[in-house]
C-alpha cells in the first residue's frame, strides 16, 4: 500500500472501531424503553428522589401490561450511568405478579440510597427492568438518564 492508501485504510479502520465502540456500549443509550415476552410488556419508570428520615433516596416504579392473563416475575434496579461500568444505586429488586388481560399495573417500587458517585458533578440515574413469563426472560428495558445531585 502506498502512504495515502494506507492512511485511508487506517482512518476507515479507526472509524469502524469508534462506531462499534458506540454501538456496543451497554447502558441506557443502547436499550429500549420497554421490553416484551410471552404476552406482557414491562416499562420501567424514571427514578425520582425523596428524603426519608434525613436520607436522600432514589425511588423507581415498574409497570407491566399484559394482553393475555399472565403470572410472572419482574426484576428491576436503579443504576448510575458511568459509561463502561455503571454503579448500582439499589439492589436488584424482584417481585411476582398476576395480571389480567388488558391490564396495566405498577408491580414493583424499588429504592436505593442516592450516593455521590460522580464527584464534582451530577449523577445520571436510570431504572432498568425485565420480566420473566413462563420461564422466558424479556430483554432489559431502560429509562433514559435523570440528571440529579445526590
Ligand atoms: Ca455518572
Ligand atoms: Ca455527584
Amino acid at each position: 500500500m502506498n502512504v495515502i492508501t494506507k492512511r485511508f485504510a487506517m482512518s476507515v479502520f479507526a472509524a469502524l472501531v469508534l462506531s462499534s465502540a458506540f454501538l456496543g456500549r451497554p447502558g441506557p443509550a443502547a436499550a429500549a424503553t420497554e421490553a416484551s415476552v410471552n404476552g406482557c410488556t414491562v416499562t420501567p419508570a424514571s427514578p425520582y428522589l425523596a428524603w426519608v428520615d434525613g436520607v436522600k433516596y432514589a425511588y423507581a416504579n415498574v409497570y407491566v401490561y399484559c394482553w393475555v392473563s399472565r403470572t410472572g416475575i419482574v426484576n428491576a434496579q436503579i443504576m448510575e450511568d458511568d459509561g463502561v461500568s455503571d454503579d448500582a444505586v439499589s439492589g436488584l429488586g424482584s417481585a411476582s405478579f398476576s395480571i389480567f388481560a388488558g391490564q396495566t399495573r405498577k408491580v414493583l417500587t424499588i429504592r436505593g440510597r442516592c450516593s455521590n458517585f460522580d464527584f464534582g458533578s451530577a449523577e445520571e440515574l436510570y431504572n432498568k427492568a425485565r420480566i420473566n413469563i413462563g420461564g422466558l426472560n424479556s430483554a432489559w428495558a431502560n429509562t433514559s438518564n435523570v440528571s440529579t445531585t445526590c
